[in-house]
């Protein structure tokens, strides 16, 4: 075997470990590799959280599935990014990392590949902006992420170091601008979401159906919960792909907010609640497991959660009442 294809191979199972989905660890490499993946775009129903499906669009790892939000990826500083997009559907698409690569129109039931070199450092959201917001509000978005080049356990050179990561991507779906797009038609009434998903899932309260199912409730999804021991610092890349600003609320610990919008924060504040911006708004944070402060009698062990505060979005079809986006927090 070649030298370059072996370390296309090895790229690939990088990918591919990430795409598994929870917390990860990340190693550097000697070298920059080029790193090869392929999404497909595809659609179908999701059932959301009262078990009402909804039609979505998503960037899928197989032509046969759905997935929404797309795996996420991450590559290092300096890697040739090269992503293949089938795009299986009679609809043109397209896809786009904001200052990195456009691809143009992707016709109906054509592939394009695109190549480009990951050379900002950060967390970047990939999604699809033909009718926008439209397709991107139907889940054809994903998490990117580009680790500085000499560093696995920094944001960017010189940030607060941290043991793992994971990505956090919000979403707001108002059903019946889903159906409308289903069938061709625009949009003709204002955005009013119904469904709030944290990584494609919304929670479940005890007692209700799915609630504890890792593949239906956000609560307990390996993408989206944060576990750890005391010293599991955790670094959170959140990206808000829907059209409602947040704001989030860990309980337990207060965060290390690090960058707002793709900037790093000149000054890192602790806080417990954070805003992110509508429209594709981002934020990276660490969250440190740290001894929770205002427990008495101290603690190292206990279940917390981490919800937003705007009060709709802890809701399902209108109304459901703690079937939103939210996930929880266990200090093992
Ligand atoms: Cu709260």
């Amino acid at each position: 075997m070649k030298r370059r294809q072996f370390l296309k191979f090895s790229s690939l199972g990088l990918l591919s470990s990430v795409s598994a989905g929870t917390a990860f660890v990340w190693s550097t490499r000697t070298y920059a590799a080029t790193v090869q993946a392929t999404l497909h775009i595809t659609d179908g129903l999701i059932n959301q959280a009262d078990g009402t499906p909804v039609y979505s669009r998503g960037f899928s790892s197989a032509s046969d599935s759905l997935d929404v939000p797309g795996n996420s990826l991450t590559v290092q500083e300096g890697d040739t990014v090269r992503i293949t997009i089938n795009n299986t559907l009679s609809t043109p698409h397209s896809f786009v990392i904001d200052g990195l690569v456009d691809s143009g129109t992707i016709d109906p039931g054509s592939s394009k590949t695109i190549e480009f070199t990951a050379d900002k450092v950060g967390s970047h959201l990939y999604y699809d902006n033909v009718s926008a917001p439209y397709n991107r509000l139907l889940g054809l978005h994903g998490g990117f992420a580009i680790m500085p080049s000499n560093s696995s356990d920094e944001l960017y050179s010189g940030s607060p170091t941290f043991k793992k990561q994971l990505f956090w991507i919000f979403n707001d779906i108002d059903s019946t601008w889903n159906s409308r797009l289903n069938s061709g038609s625009t949009p003709n009434s204002k955005f009013t979401p119904d469904y709030f998903t944290i990584n494609g899932l919304s929670l479940r309260p005890p007692g209700a159906s799915d609630y504890s199912d890792p593949t239906k409730d956000s609560g307990y999804d390996p993408r989206s919960k944060l576990q750890g021991s005391i010293g599991d610092r955790t670094l959170i890349r959140v990206l808000n792909a829907g059209l409602c600003t947040h704001s989030m609320h860990w309980h337990a610990n207060h965060v290390e907010w690090l960058t707002e919008n793709g900037k790093n924060r000149d000054q890192i504040w602790l806080k417990d609640v954070v805003g992110i911006d509508n429209n594709r708004g981002k934020v990276d944070v660490i969250f440190p497991f740290e001894p929770p402060p205002d427990a008495h009698p101290p603690v190292t062990k206990g279940k917390y959660v981490m919800h937003l505060h705007d009060e709709m979005t802890q809701t399902a079809g209108g109304g459901l009442y703690q079937f939103g986006t939210a996930t929880l927090i266990n200090f093992k």
